[in-house]
Order: C-alpha cells, then sequence, then structure tokens
C-alpha cells in the first residue's frame, strides 16, 4: 500500500491537495481509495461533490485506452484501433502536406481547461506549437475581460487568502456563485457570517449561494456596470467617498466624478430593474459597514459589456479607499501574485515569430472560413470540449464536419469534439501524470506525483507535444526533457524575478507536497503600490485610450445582435444565463452516472409569470430557440429567476441529450475586452415542445 500525493488538475480557484492510495501487489499498481489532504491547508480534509468520487472517472469504463483512427464519415462513430506509431506517423504526413501548401498556420491547437497544471497545460500550449510555427489560440472563453479590466486597473490580479475574508464586516458577493464554483472559500465566508459580517449577492438568480446570503439583489442581467456606478453615484452625494485616498492612489478621479453625474438613482433603477430605495440602501450599506469586500469571478463578465462592468465595480474599493485593507478590497484572482517565466514556459523567443492568433469563441466560423490565408486545415484539441463547451457549437460542429479538415483530439473519454475527429489519442489523467500547479483562489503551490502508470495506451499531454516533436524532426531538448525537468527550469526560471520561490524547489515540493508562495497573510495593495504605467487606480486607463477603448468606466446596454426572426417578436425574449452546474466542472464530470444523477435533467428555470404567457407547466419538455439554434430542456417553473430571465447550465454533453445543448443558442459575438465570449447575452424563445 502506498500513499500518493497529488493536485486537484480541474478548473477551480480551489485547487485542493489529493491523496490517492495504491495497491502496489497487483501488476502496474490498483488505486484502492481517493480522499482530500487533510494537512492542505486551503482543502483542509474535505473535496467537493464532483471530485469526490475521483476513482469514478479514472476507472471509468468508457475511459479511451488506444489511438483510433476515424473509418466512416465523419462523425459516424466508426473507428478503427490504430498504434501510436501509426498515429504519429498520419499526423505527421498529413501535417507536412498541409505545411507545403499553407504553411504551418494553417494549423490550430485548440486546448482550454482540461487540466491547470504548469506542464500539461501552459508549457504544452506553448513550446511545441510555437516552434511549429502553428496559428496561436485567443484563449478567451473564460474570464479575458476580467483579466484585463483588473490588469488595466489595478495593474495586477491578487487576491487576499480565503481566511482573510473573516475580517470583513460585509462581503459581497457579485455575480458570483462560490457555493459551487469555490467551495472551499464557504466555510471561511460561513465564518465570516457568524461573526457578525452580512452578506449581499448580487445575481440575477437565486443561486445556492444566493440562499446563504442575509440580502440578495437580482438586477437584470448585464446591467451591473449601471448598478456599480449608481452606488458610487450615491456614495459621492451623500459624501461618504474618501477624497484623500482617491486623490492619493488614483489617477482620472475629476473625470469619473464628472461622469457618476449621469447614474441617479432612478435611471438606474431603471437600467437594473431594482428600486431605487434598494439601490441607496445597498449604496450605505458598502460605504458605511467596514471592511467590505467584493468578490467577483468570471460567469459576471460574460457579456457583451462585461469589461465594463468589472472596470465600473473596482471602481468601488477605490471610491471608499477600502484597497490595500485587511477584510476590505476585492476579491478577484491570484493569478498575478507569482506569473510563470514566459520564455522557460513556451520558448517564443527561440522558435519562429508569433503566427496569426485565432480567437477560441470564434472556433465554428473560423473553420467555415472567417480565418483564411491560410484557413484552418487541422485542428488538434486537447483538455477541451469544444463540441459542447463553445459558443454557438452548432457551427463548431458543422465546422469541424468539413472533409478537407484534419482533425486530431487527445482525450479521456469520446467526447462530442473526439466524435468529430479523424484521430482520437488517449490521454492520461491526473494520476497517471506529474504536474505542478499554482492555483488561482490561493498561492499554495502542489506537486503532483504520479500514482499509476497510465492506463491501457493512454498518454499524458507533454508524453504527446515529445512525440509530435520527434515525429516533426524538432530536436530542441526543451522539447524533450521529462516532466521534472520541465517543472525545476521554469521555478528557476521564475526565481529571478521572484525572490520567494528561491527556496521552493523541485526536491522540496516532492517532499512537503504543497508550499504556501506567501508565507503570511499579505493585503493585496497594502503597501499602495498598483503595478499601472501610473503606479495607481487608474480609473482613467490611458492604456485603453491608447487601444481605443472607453478609458472611463461607462455602462453600454449589452446587445444581442441577432437577425429579425418572425416567430421570434422582441417582447417574448428572454434574456438565458447558463452558468456553472453544481456536480459539473463544465462538460468534465457531465459524462459520470453518479453525478449526472446528482445533477438532474438539464433544466431551464423559468419566471412563472413566462411560464403562464407561454402555456409552460413546471416539469414540462421545452424548445429553447434562437435565430442561431435551438436545444430540448425540462422546464423548471420558478420565482429564483426573475421575469424576463432564464437560467440553464452549462457542460451538457450533446450526444447524452438528443444531440443538443445550450450552447446552440449561445452567441459567439466577442465581449468590449479582450476578445472575451459573452454566453449571457443570450436571447431565447422558450416554447413548450408538441407532441
Ligand atoms: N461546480 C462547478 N465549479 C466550477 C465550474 C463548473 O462548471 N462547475 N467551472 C469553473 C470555471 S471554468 C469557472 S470560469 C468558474 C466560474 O465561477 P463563477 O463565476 O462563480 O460561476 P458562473 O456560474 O459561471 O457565474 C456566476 C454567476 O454569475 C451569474 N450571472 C450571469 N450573468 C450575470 C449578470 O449579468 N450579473 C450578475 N450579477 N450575475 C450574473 C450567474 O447567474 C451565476 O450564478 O467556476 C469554476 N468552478
Ligand atoms: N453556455 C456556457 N458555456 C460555457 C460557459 C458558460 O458560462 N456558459 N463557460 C465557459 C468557460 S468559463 C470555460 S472555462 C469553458 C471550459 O471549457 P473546456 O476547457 O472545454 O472544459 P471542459 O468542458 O471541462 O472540457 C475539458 C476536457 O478536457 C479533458 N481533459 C482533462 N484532462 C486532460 C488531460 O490531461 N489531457 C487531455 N488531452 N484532455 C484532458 C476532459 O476529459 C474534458 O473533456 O467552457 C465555457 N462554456
Ligand atoms: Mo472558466
Amino acid at each position: 500500500m502506498m500513499k500518493v500525493y497529488g493536485a486537484c488538475p480541474h478548473d477551480c480557484p480551489d485547487t485542493c491537495g489529493i491523496v490517492t492510495v495504491v495497491d502496489t501487489e497487483v501488476e502496474n499498481g490498483r488505486c484502492l481509495d481517493f480522499y482530500a489532504d487533510p494537512d492542505h491547508p486551503v482543502t483542509q480534509g474535505w473535496l467537493c461533490a464532483k471530485v469526490r468520487p475521483y476513482l469514478e472517472r479514472v476507472y471509468h469504463p468508457e475511459r479511451l485506452e488506444y489511438p483510433l483512427r476515424r473509418v466512416g464519415a465523419k462523425g459516424s462513430g466508426q473507428w478503427q484501433r490504430i498504434s501510436w506509431d501509426d498515429a504519429l506517423a498520419e499526423i505527421g504526413r498529413n501535417w507536412r502536406e498541409i505545411i507545403a501548401e499553407h504553411g504551418p498556420a494553417a494549423i490550430l491547437p485548440y486546448s482550454y481547461s482540461g487540466t491547470l497544471g504548469l506542464v500539461q497545460m501552459e508549457v504544452v500550449n506553448g513550446r511545441f506549437w510555437n516552434r511549429l510555427g502553428a496559428s496561436q489560440l485567443e484563449r478567451s472563453i473564460c474570464g479575458a475581460a476580467a483579466e484585463f479590466a483588473v490588469n488595466t486597473t489595478l495593474g495586477v490580479r491578487r487576491s487576499p487568502r480565503y481566511e482573510d475574508v473573516t475580517h470583513s464586516q460585509l462581503v459581497i458577493v457579485w455575480g458570483h456563485n462560490p457555493v459551487s464554483t469555490a467551495p472551499h472559500f464557504m466555510p471561511h465566508l460561513k465564518k465570516a457570517q457568524r461573526n457578525g459580517a452580512q452578506l449581499v449577492v448580487i445575481d440575477p438568480r437565486r443561486t445556492r449561494t444566493a440562499k446563504g446570503a442575509d440580502w440578495h439583489l437580482a438586477p437584470k442581467p448585464a446591467t451591473d456596470g449601471a448598478l456599480a456606478l449608481g452606488i458610487a453615484h450615491i456614495i459621492v452625494n451623500d459624501g461618504l467617498h474618501d477624497e484623500a485616498w482617491l486623490t492619493e492612489n488614483t489617477v482620472g478621479w475629476p473625470e469619473l466624478a464628472a461622469r457618476l453625474a449621469d447614474y441617479p438613482p432612478a435611471r438606474v433603477a431603471q437600467i437594473t430593474g431594482l428600486s431605487a430605495g434598494d439601490i441607496v440602501k445597498l449604496a450605505r450599506l458598502y460605504a458605511t459597514v467596514r471592511p467590505s469586500l467584493i468578490k467577483i469571478a468570471d460567469g459576471l463578465q460574460r457579456h457583451r459589456n462585461g469589461g465594463q462592468t468589472i472596470r465600473a465595480i473596482l471602481t468601488l474599493p477605490a471610491i471608499t479607499g477600502q484597497y490595500g485593507t485587511l477584510g476590505a478590497g476585492l476579491f478577484y484572482s491570484a493569478s498575478g501574485i507569482v506569473s510563470w517565466d514566459d520564455e522557460a514556459v513556451g520558448k517564443q523567443a527561440q522558435s519562429p515569430p508569433p503566427a496569426r492568433m485565432v480567437n477560441m469563441n470564434r472556433l465554428g466560423a473560423a473553420l467555415l472560413g472567417e480565418v483564411d490565408d491560410p484557413p484552418i486545415q487541422s485542428l488538434f484539441v486537447y483538455g477541451s470540449n469544444p463540441a459542447a463547451v463553445a459558443p454557438n457549437a452548432g457551427q463548431v460542429v458543422a465546422g469541424m464536419k468539413r472533409d478537407d479538415l484534419f482533425t486530431v483530439v487527445h482525450e479521456l473519454f469520446m467526447t462530442d469534439t473526439a466524435d468529430l475527429a479523424d484521430i482520437v489519442l488517449p490521454a492520461t489523467s491526473q494520476l497517471e501524470q506529474v504536474d505542478l500547479h499554482k492555483p488561482y483562489g490561493h498561492t499554495n503551490l502542489i506537486y503532483n506525483a504520479q500514482a499509476i502508470p497510465p492506463l491501457a495506451e493512454c498518454k499524458s499531454n507533454w508524453d504527446v507535444m515529445r512525440l509530435l516533436a520527434k515525429e516533426m524532426g524538432f530536436a530542441e531538448p526543451w522539447l524533450h526533457q521529462e516532466a521534472d525537468e520541465v517543472i525545476a527550469e521554469v521555478l528557476a526560471a521564475t526565481a529571478v524575478t521572484h525572490p520567494a520561490l528561491q527556496a521552493i524547489t523541485l526536491e522540496r515540493l516532492k517532499t512537503e507536497h504543497s508550499i504556501a508562495l506567501q508565507a503570511e497573510s499579505t493585503v493585496p495593495f497594502a503597501d499602495g503600490v498598483f503595478p499601472t504605467p501610473s503606479g495607481k487606480v487608474e480609473l482613467f486607463s490611458q492604456t485603453m485610450a491608447d487601444m481605443g477603448l472607453e478609458p472611463l468606466p461607462r455602462f453600454v446596454a449589452a446587445v444581442d445582435e441577432q437577425p429579425p426572426v418572425a416567430q421570434f417578436p422582441p417582447v417574448l425574449a428572454l434574456n438565458l444565463i447558463s452558468s456553472a452546474a453544481h456536480h459539473f466542472v463544465t462538460s468534465t464530470f457531465a459524462n459520470q452516472p453518479s453525478l449526472l444523477k446528482r445533477e438532474g435533467e438539464p433544466f431551464v428555470e423559468i419566471h412563472p409569470e413566462d411560464a403562464a404567457l407561454r402555456g409552460i407547466g413546471d416539469g414540462e419538455r421545452v424548445i429553447v430557440e434562437n435565430g442561431r439554434g435551438w436545444c430540448e430542456l425540462k422546464a423548471v417553473v420558478t420565482d429564483a429567476v426573475r421575469p424576463g430571465v432564464a437560467a440553464s447550465s452549462k457542460g451538457r454533453w450533446r450526444k447524452l441529450n438528443g444531440g443538443r445543448n445550450i450552447n446552440w443558442t449561445t452567441s459567439a459575438a466577442l465581449g468590449d475586452m479582450a476578445g472575451q465570449s459573452t454566453f449571457h447575452t443570450n436571447n431565447v424563445w422558450i416554447r413548450k415542445k408538441k407532441g
């Protein structure tokens, strides 16, 4: 019996410490038990509902085991088992032909957050593809606009420790659902509430998190920017702002103060659908109950105006002088506390000049001709399931069916995306690979030791990159290192600029499993330094002005531009938000029977008034549709959503749900900043299914 320590690799800010118990008597080892690391400071000995039954995922009977070659038509599900040698040779042959005709930019790697590891994600996203000169993927499906807004306003993404919320007297969880999406924050939040802190949740939907709040406000979707500027207006009108802090620490305060005149409570009430009284009450609460923390994540900004929404919210801790105070300020992401050395990760300087960028949100359109010169002739997908999770997924499927597109999918399962491949390669699970994880919600580095050898013929992402490098004749040593060598190299390179890392070696990580990057509680911006060009909070951002973006926070309505269709009258449109499911991580786990059972049928929540208007009863089958497409769901008639809003969740596999999911309706239009996805700016029409 052997205990192996690792890291949960999934897309979640908590990045838990995990322990696998392996029976070493069995040939190749067999995992007997899997549980939370009792000593990990954030995990604290418990795992979420999704990851607890992890061995069901690892030993799922439908794990892919061998490379497969398509034999029937694309998507027909007819495969032939082939060897790794044959698979690699076939990929190499296709790519050499494509490169000869169109150049390497005709090859597009597509990946996102199947794993968040340094080696299996970051290094894999960089090195081989850079060396090849493939198209670069603009990875903007998740939080690009918020990252950009936070970086331009504050200079960097830094957040307090989860436990520091116990110092807050007021917590505003704004468009974020941590009960499902950051579960290890919750015990600290509950403790803060027991200590007397008030919890306000702002979300158009009554989420699990909202149910535990002292006050839940449900604005119309995508109106939060107006709400934030309205709050600021009231605070300044009441003289509750911190003029001295603003003068000392910000750029653009006079300009912003002038603009706030545009956001009086009556107008903001009309935009948001909240009462003017509630808006005033919220503003006074925020300005007077201190320290107050605003916690956001990424769901909130998946709208056409998402970047400006975040910019507007970021003004509030500045207006009340609360950045840099324990228990106050902003909690978004800890990613910027330490950034891995770019060159050690990606070796761009040792590769051909970067090729063109393709925005991942535009995958369907790109495959169907929006990207040409050269057209995309080959797609290599790993760690992502775009045929189920990308916006306007119906278009992605249509694009992937192109006969002249050579698609390789490296996966653990025959996903909706793998269904459309020419070659499928079997991937390892986290228990079968080595990695290092730097979380985005906290700062404890975790080493993931390999618990068992790869099942059957599965290979890790990095091992596949090494084999592809060999196939393509790339001899650079940085394409052939062992995973541990990669980790040691990136640690050492990063330590040059981050002294905190100097004492953190691979050896220590292997013995201590998890090491805090920050020894003590460090309040973000307590030193008053904001690493923006001006060194201050940039309420006015010259950087944005130079990029042609609106440099002062402003509310612009989010409009879903759909061509008018007679059967979809604008008055009957519902704004559909499709957020995180409690028991899946996007589409990961959504093929695991025990979790599917706990999550229940795919649903759409609709307010009783809207249901009555459309003759829809609770539990009935409905068609959710718009000019982009449709899918079938079960109606849940509930006042958990406000009239005019419908709510569903992301991540369902189309093939397990009648061939379509909610992303048949979502828009691939880009947001106001950083090429952001806009899943929630989505007008749909809902009708009872006939017959
Ligand atoms: N269980 C679980 N955990 C996850 C994931 C998962 O799929 N399942 N996904 C992971 C990933 S990839 C991410 S990026 C994070 C996301 O973490 P979160 O951002 O917390 O999750 P979401 O559910 O996407 O969005 C949060 C909330 O935003 C609300 N919302 C949507 N539009 C608006 C709006 O206009 N205004 C306001 N105020 N609220 C709005 C939704 O109703 C939703 O409740 O979670 C990660 N963790
Ligand atoms: N409607 C709607 N859709 C959304 C969103 C939304 O809010 N609404 N949110 C979006 C967001 S925030 C995100 S981040 C994206 C997430 O979208 P994706 O990044 O595509 O995430 P998953 O659906 O979890 O798919 C990850 C896949 O990677 C595979 N995988 C896991 N580990 C490995 C590995 O080590 N190697 C390989 N080769 N494969 C591996 C898993 O089996 C899984 O099939 O979805 C987006 N989709
Ligand atoms: Mo995400």
